[in-house]
């Protein structure tokens, strides 16, 4: 905590001061477009914290980027045959282009291949070589001989030497999280080649991390064990129990910036150097832009600096990148780094590679006006303190049921009827009763409720207080039933209408960072644009009016529409879809089996059968028990088709046997045959249909044994 912090009640934020906040978001890596996992983590959070600081009066750097340095770029850039420079080109553009879609007010997304970033990470760099805060050192490192190669990071794969994952990558273990060095991984595999790789002496600049310890001992460990959150804190803790070893920070690859040193030729600083320096650079290009200075937000001690990541993201900004802030020594340390766990979706890890994801762009098509709706449910569902699950289940209920059923159904009741009682002029209102003083009281009360949520980074809990507080409106109406009233009590009528058209104003202004654009749609409503003073975060607590009799406020407009079951269904099954493709794209084609002789072939003698009786075969998910008629006998066949087909489908149906197969028991079942099978397309088990005009010299290509 700093100074300023504790003269002023940080929860208490009428009394607090304006403040500089320099807020960062993980810059995302530029392989792919990204997706909810990545919005619910740290984006959606980041955002409504940047938003609320703003609208509180503060002095706000919001700052992200696209991080384009690094190996899983390269990979995917060999995959495709391109060059890495038109992979991040690519995916900037959409992943930027998503942020923007989404309501993601970063005030500047940059690029770490930018001239800025190149020069702020080289002189960075430079800065500790000078200070002899490195340690340089020639070692052993993996080699892949074949691709003529150094393996650094995801060029390496093997077993995890902390948790057992048999798919870890060199520097970091996505299993568990723990980060190490590629030389510690158990079974080392190169990635490019799947060679066992060989030791080859070269060179490297360590960061000694073992000589803050101290420093990172007190700062993290005393510091902040009150105010950062426990999982942040517990990963901390660990590493530290573990012992901090000096870290390379370079790389012999030739993606990413020239190490500047001499002996640095040829090789890169490693990724994860550059990257939080992404930081940096972008708030300098954002400060040239708008003509500010830079400095403030990243060396003045009363700055806060606040980093949004994902948990697998925590030992690079709360130890690597404060030892290597603290050791250049002009900058100040993050006051708080809010990580988030993971998302789930519909029960299952999100996946790139096995395409488990809902992509920012895909969503966007199917729901075009329905960003919203999306940061809502995901604040709802945050992965906050233990991995979530997202479900369009629960989507649907979000909208269908809060979205709609509540803030919607609030809102509208009250524009229409202002409309329709007083033609949308604001009433006057007299004699508060009771129930209206207290309903004003607790409109007061919200800002800082919700408030009070975010400084904890309780995102989960402020979106539901915003929601108490159209439960509040609802419930005021319901109570207060202006549409029957109004037969026999006009003044009071117009009393019960002001005192909704004020909660439906302090909803407009506080639901701006979760909701941006319902806020706004709800702002041209309510006529805001003509309001001598827009109520803003701080009046809601202290004015006793926020729209005034006699304003005018616009007509009803649908501020969120009901999702019907098929458009769930249909994401359900796209999801479904995009995996069996996956699945089929990625399977792997068995090479062809040995040639064999005409001889051979013809000792097969098949023919065509009947399935006459079909059964599962008891305790066996796979196994059917099936009599075939094969025209010179009725015989038991056991037959692993049983996820693929259901018994009742299947008999009657003309089949393709091997008849003169060596007798076999399987679960004490004797088999006397095969029946023949193959796979379709998408990776279905089809019969060998003798009914097709095939021969079966083509049938026998691709034969499986079922
Ligand atoms: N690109 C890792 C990630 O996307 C990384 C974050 C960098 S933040 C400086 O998970
Ligand atoms: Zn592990």
């Amino acid at each position: 905590m700093t100074a300023l912090d504790q003269t002023y009640d940080i929860y208490n934020i009428k009394m607090s001061q304006p403040k500089r906040y320099t807020i960062t978001a993980a810059l995302p890596y530029t392989n792919g477009p990204i997706h909810i996992g990545h919005l619910a983590g740290v984006y959606i959070p980041a955002d409504i914290y940047a938003r609320y600081k703003r609208l509180t009066g503060n002095d706000v750097a919001f700052i992200c980027g696209s991080d384009e340095h690094g190996v899983p770029i390269t990979i995917k850039a060999k995959k495709e045959g391109v060059t890495p420079q038109d992979i991040v080109d690519k995916y900037h553009a959409i992943i930027k282009q998503s942020f923007e879609d989404f309501g993601i007010t970063f005030d500047n997304y940059s690029r770490t291949s930018a001239k800025i970033h190149h020069e702020t990470a080289s002189e960075f760099f430079k800065t500790l070589n000078d200070k002899g805060e490195f340690i340089e050192e020639v070692s052993e490192q993996l080699y892949d001989a074949e691709a003529n190669q150094f393996l650094a990071d995801r060029f390496i794969i093997g077993t995890c030497p902390k948790c057992g994952n048999e798919e870890s990558y060199g520097d970091q273990c996505e299993n568990c999280g723990t980060s190490h060095n590629a030389t510690d991984l158990i079974n080392p595999k190169s990635a490019i080649t799947g060679n066992v790789p060989s030791l080859k002496e070269t060179k490297h600049w360590f960061l000694p991390l073992d000589k803050h310890e101290n420093f990172l001992k007190k700062w993290i460990l005393e510091d902040h064990k009150k105010d950062w959150k426990s999982n942040v804190y517990g990963q901390c803790k660990s590493w530290i129990d573990d012992g901090l070893r000096p870290r390379a920070v370079t790389r012999d690859l030739d993606w990413g910036i020239p190490v500047p040193a001499p002996g640095g030729e040829g090789k890169v600083l490693y990724v994860w150097f550059d990257a939080p320096i992404g930081y940096i650079s972008a708030t300098k290009e954002w400060a040239e832009r708008e003509g500010k200075d830079w400095k403030p937000y990243w060396k003045d001690e009363n700055t806060k600096l606040l980093h949004f990541i994902g948990k697998d993201n925590i030992v690079f900004h709360c130890i690597i990148f404060p030892a290597m802030l603290k050791a250049e020594g002009s900058y100040i340390l993050p006051d708080n780094v809010p990580a988030n766990e993971f998302l789930n979706l519909e029960g299952n890890k999100l996946s790139t590679s096995k395409n488990w994801a809902v992509w920012l762009p895909d969503y966007l098509k199917d729901f075009p006006d329905k960003q919203d709706v999306l940061r809502y449910a995901l604040t709802a569902n945050a992965p906050e303190t233990k991995d979530n699950d997202f479900t369009w289940k629960d989507f649907q209920a979000r909208n269908n049921n809060e979205l709609v059923a509540i803030f919607g159904n609030f809102i509208n009741r009250v524009v229409v009827l202002t409309n329709k009682y007083y033609e949308g002029i604001v009433p006057e209102s007299s004699n508060f009763s009771e129930i209206d003083n207290e309903t004003l009281k607790k409109i007061k009360a919200y800002p800082e409720v919700i408030s009070s949520s975010l400084e904890r980074y309780r995102f989960r809990e402020a979106g539901q207080e915003l929601m108490n507080l159209a439960r509040l409106g609802n419930k005021y109406l319901a109570d207060e039933e202006p549409w029957k009233v109004i037969k026999q009590d006009e003044a009071r009528t117009k009393t019960i209408m002001f005192v909704a058209l004020q909660i439906a104003s302090a909803l407009a202004t506080l639901s701006e960072p979760f909701l941006p654009f319902s806020s706004s749609k709800l702002k041209t409503i309510l006529g805001f644009e003509n309001l001598t003073t827009v109520p803003n975060w701080l009046d809601i607590s202290s004015k006793n009016v926020l729209l005034p009799s006699g304003h005018e406020i616009g007509k009803a407009e649908l501020l969120f529409s009901k999702i019907e079951d098929q458009e769930i269904q249909a994401q359900l099954e796209k999801l479904e879809a995009s995996k069996r493709a996956n699945e089929a794209a990625n399977k792997v084609i068995e090479p062809q089996k040995e040639t064999i002789s005409f001889d051979d072939f013809t000792k097969l003698d098949i023919r065509v059968g009947t399935i006459i009786e079909a059964e599962k075969m008891p305790k066996a998910k796979k196994l059917l028990v099936l009599k075939v008629d094969t025209g010179i006998d009725i015989r038991t066949i056991v037959s692993g088709i049983a996820e693929s087909f259901k018994t009742e489908e299947i008999i009657g149906k003309q089949v393709t046997v091997l008849i003169n197969l060596a007798p076999r028991k399987l679960r004490g079942v004797e088999s006397e045959g095969m029946i023949l099978m193959t796979e379709s397309e998408d990776g279905k088990l089809v019969f060998v249909n003798p009914d097709a005009a095939t021969s079966l010299a083509t049938v026998a290509n691709g034969l499986t044994i079922s």
